[in-house]
């Protein structure tokens, strides 16, 4: 066995960070060498057991195949019992300045220039490991910061608040959400009659349930979406001098999601689709970026919300303390084993390094003891932080030994503290140390919820409100599906009661939906001015890096019109993919030259691209009217609300799809409702039209689109 070069997607030698450099000692190269047993005897022969006689019973003695299939019999280890599927990816954060200083005494966020590697795994949290991406659920978006004073984990998700506002409820919240436990069904879905069970009987949880139902749960992208700390956090100075925290990150391609009726197609068409997305943007070179942002809050002003700093289930309005941003991560490296380093990642909330500290948030401290207890069942024992993904990149050294799988051969007699015999060592330190923060703490021991945690309504309605139209029609949609498939009457009703508390429009909506009687409306108390960041109409959209389009051609396509198209949008960084009825091969263009073919159409689908485009080619345009799958591609980007454009003869292939949109009738571009056409082609096309096409496309959606009755 030989070490290999540094992994599959590595940095260039100058770039690569201490951590990268560490996980050489362990990789190990799986093409070279000569085939041996865990013993390191080579082997001869690996395709058959060994008999007493070519017709005769295996032979017990057959060392090789028996380690071989045991082995193979003990390859899995336990999934996590919530976010258990996800993708992982390594990269840097880097702080902008020094501007943190006054607040943490953490380096890593304080040391302009100072590069931190991090690993960073995504995930779902409902379904289990083999379940689809793009399933309705919340996302989880966990960070480990490789930091030169030891491990930092920020464990988060994509939405700012939690289900529940007390530990003690997660068995129950995630009991409710999983599979039913009669029939295992259904996988990796909230819409089913325990999870709205528990909604209806746990009004806390309807804060997150809003985000839930909202389009943050359907991500295009781990690459899209934000994610956030949830809890409040303290930062901690060097004099010990507290400050609450809490931790935003914003991705720099905006937050973008995919549509209901999409998410389900794509379930099966690539149930991989997020994490395939994840991994080819890094393998392509587009590294996905995100800005950490933080909300400071004095602790004089503890008590200054009208909600509790301590209750999970609650922001802090981003128009009440601003997110001051601090610093950046990329991520630019793929993992070189899945299992190696994803599955085995083990993260923790009450990893932390000198300057961050807990608040008592209930939820968290339940999440500190929580954490580590999982990784031992999961890891198999407490030698887990010593897997190449978890170690540290500054030194170790407890007195802690032995345990499962103990992987170093630590020396010397004295593993306990106060010794003699090892010279002291190791020894104490007096600085750089963790100090936890020295919270007053009072009280009666009681088992009750605080009263400043009773307000379930007023930020469930806050988020509604915050909504632009197209956003609250697809809540409206979402609890009509979601609920549609409880079997329990009692349940949708108490939910749709539970939802007029939060405002009477939505749940007057939901109710139609479901035709239940419209609820009586409820007195609603304090009326907060909206919160434009939580629209995400709001986010970012001046880019169409990395997004997907989709070339819809035949022989006699215009070669030309297509190659200007690629090199246009190529050059923003979009990525164009030519489908014919057949794979593989070339395309004759129509006015000569050729095209290669990088997929069939059937093999894919328009949900597993952002944007299509039909260019000319009579011959190409008369063969596709003819293609169902072609015909169907272009109907359902149409009502999925995805740019389009057609130029030349491929203006006829809309209404040949069903799409009887307004088009050019010249060569004068047309934009309506995310549709660019322009008769002109070849070499007459102007080049605005590409310009007018890749601002539509980074809109994302043209949601003004009535596509109610489009078939698709
Ligand atoms: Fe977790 N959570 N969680 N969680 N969580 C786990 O730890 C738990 C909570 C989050 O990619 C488990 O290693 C409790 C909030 C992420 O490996 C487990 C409570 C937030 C991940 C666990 C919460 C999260 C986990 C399962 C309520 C957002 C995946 C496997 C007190 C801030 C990390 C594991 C990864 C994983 C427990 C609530 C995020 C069982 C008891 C709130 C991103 O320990």
């Amino acid at each position: 066995m030989t070490k290999s070069d540094p992994g599959g997607s590595a940095r260039e030698p100058e770039n690569r960070d201490p951590k990268d450099k560490q996980l050489d000692g362990f990789r190990v190269d799986r093409n070279s060498g000569y085939l041996t047993t865990q013993q390191g005897v080579r082997v001869d022969h690996d395709d058959d057991s060994l008999t007493a006689g070519t017709r005769g019973p295996t032979l017990l003695e057959d060392f090789h195949a028996r380690e071989k299939i045991t082995h193979f019999d003990h390859e899995r280890i336990p999934e996590r019992v919530v976010h258990a599927r996800g993708a992982g990816a390594y990269g840097f954060f880097e702080p902008y300045d020094d501007s943190l200083a006054q607040v943490t005494a953490a380096r890593f966020l304080t040391t302009p220039g100072l590069r931190t590697p991090v690993f960073v795994r995504f995930s779902t949290v409902a379904g289990s490991r083999g379940s689809a991406d793009t399933v309705r659920d919340v996302r989880g978006f966990a960070t480990k910061f490789y930091t030169d004073q030891g491990n930092y984990d920020l464990v988060g998700n994509n939405f700012p608040v939690f289900f529940i506002q007390d530990g003690i409820k997660f068995p129950d919240f995630v009991h409710a959400v999983k599979p039913e436990p009669d029939n295992e069904i259904p996988q990796a879905q909230s819409a089913h009659d325990t999870f709205w069970d528990f909604v209806s009987l746990q009004p806390e949880t309807l804060h997150t349930v809003m985000w839930l139902m909202s389009d943050r749960a359907l991500p295009r992208s781990y690459r899209m979406m934000q994610g956030f700390g949830v809890h409040t956090f303290r930062f901690v100075d060097a004099h010990g001098i507290g400050t609450f925290v809490k931790f935003h990150w914003t991705p720099k391609l905006g937050t973008h999601s995919l549509v209901w009726d999409e998410c389900q197609k794509i379930a099966g068409k690539d149930p991989d689709f997020n994490r395939r997305d994840l991994w080819d943007a890094i393998e392509a070179g587009q590294y996905p970026e995100w800005e950490l942002g933080v909300q400071l809050v004095a602790e004089s002003d503890e008590f200054a919300f009208d909600f509790d700093l301590l209750d999970a289930t609650k922001i802090i309005p981003e128009e009440q303390v601003p997110v001051q941003p601090v610093g950046r991560m990329v991520l630019d490296r793929n993992p070189d084993n899945f299992f190696a380093e994803t599955e085995q990642v083990a993260f923790h909330t009450a990893n932390l390094v000198p300057g961050i500290d807990f608040t008592n948030d209930p939820l968290l401290q339940a999440r500190n003891f929580s954490y580590l207890d999982t990784q031992l069942i999961r890891l198999g024992g407490p030698n887990f932080s010593q897997l190449p993904v978890n170690r540290p990149v500054t030194e170790v050294h407890t007195h802690q030994h032995d345990g499962y799988s103990q992987p170093t051969i630590q020396r010397g007699k004295a593993s306990y503290h106060k010794n003699s015999l090892g010279s002291g060592c190791p020894a104490l330190a007096d600085e750089e140390v963790f100090t936890h923060y020295a919270k007053h703490v009072d009280g009666h021991v009681v088992r009750a919820r605080s009263d400043s945690f009773t307000d379930h309504y007023s930020q469930p309605r806050l988020f509604w409100r915050s909504m632009s139209d197209v956003e609250a029609e697809h809540i409206v949609a979402a609890f009509g599906f979601e609920l549609g498939k409880v079997t329990d009457v009692d349940i949708r009703e108490r939910v749709v009661a539970q939802l007029d508390l939060v405002d009477h429009r939505l749940a007057s909506r939901v109710a139609a939906q479901l035709g239940l009687d419209i609820p009586p409306e409820s007195p609603v108390v304090d009326i907060a001015p909206p919160s434009p960041a939580l629209s995400q109409l709001n986010t970012a959209m001046d880019s169409i890096l990395s997004r997907r389009v989709a070339v819809l051609a035949a022989d006699g396509v215009d070669v030309t019109g297509v190659e200007r198209l690629v090199e246009a949008l190529s050059e923003r960084g979009a990525i164009v993919e030519v489908l014919a009825p057949k794979g593989g091969g070339v395309l004759t263009g129509g006015s000569g030259g050729e095209i290669a073919v990088d997929r069939a159409i059937t093999t894919m689908a328009s949900v597993l691209y952002d944007a299509v485009v039909v260019p000319c080619g009579p011959d190409s345009i008369a063969t596709l009217r003819d293609d169902g799958y072609a015909l169907h591609f272009l109907a359902e980007a149409y009502k999925h609300a995805k740019p389009i454009a057609a130029f030349g003869a491929g203006l006829d292939l809309l209404p040949a799809a069903g799409l009887h949109c307004p088009v050019a009738e010249g060569p004068d571009i047309l934009a309506h409702a995310g549709v660019v056409t322009s008769t002109a082609a070849e070499a007459s096309l102007s080049d605005e039209f590409f310009d007018v096409f890749a601002d539509i496309m980074a809109r994302h959606r043209a949601w003004e689109r009535d596509v109610d009755a489009v078939v698709a």
